[in-house]
């Protein structure tokens, strides 16, 4: 318990880091970080504009589901998603491994307000769409999931395979 609150600091410190940096980025890509920034994580890491190969629509619905729930990429490619939510609640993607997304999930169920906004998810309001540019750099299974309270658990969870 005392490690989940640790990471809900570190979540809530990192999202106010972001709030202030705001100011000082590229309005046309708000999440964008400088090259020197980026985190490479097990599932890969944020993409530059510029490099992507392929743009994957994706729509998010009421009925806790993604569509598509699959999606094939290969390693080292940079994808645009375009996440649509064509429901009436918020919704959001967020990307990860299996192991990150469940541990996130659990975060989410204990601090349903949490703020969280990081390149690898995109929240979105009702009838509006958001974008994440990910660079796919590992090969494997990895997951996308909208982590709202109850809706992971309601199955809105889908996956890639990057070969
Ligand atoms: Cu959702």
């Amino acid at each position: 318990m005392k490690t989940l609150h640790a990471c809900a600091f570190a979540v809530l410190s990192l999202a106010s880091v972001a709030v202030v940096a705001h100011g000082d980025e590229d309005p046309a890509n708000p999440r964008r970080h400088d090259g020197g920034k980026v985190e490479a994580t097990a599932f890969g890491q944020e993409g530059r504009p510029g490099q992507v190969v392929r743009t994957i629509q994706v729509d998010m619905a009421d009925n806790m589901r993604f569509t598509p729930s699959d999606v094939t990429v290969r390693k080292g490619e940079t994808i645009r998603f375009v996440v649509h939510n064509s429901g009436q609640v918020l919704h959001e993607m967020v990307l990860g491994t299996r192991d990150s997304i469940a541990q996130h999930a659990a975060l989410m169920k204990r601090f349903p307000k949490m703020e969280h906004d990081d390149a690898n998810m995109a929240h979105v309001q009702p009838r509006q769409s958001g974008d994440i540019v990910w660079q796919f750099t590992q090969p494997g299974e990895f997951q996308f999931a909208c982590l709202q309270p109850g809706h992971f658990e309601a199955g809105m969870v889908g996956k890639v395979i990057v070969k």
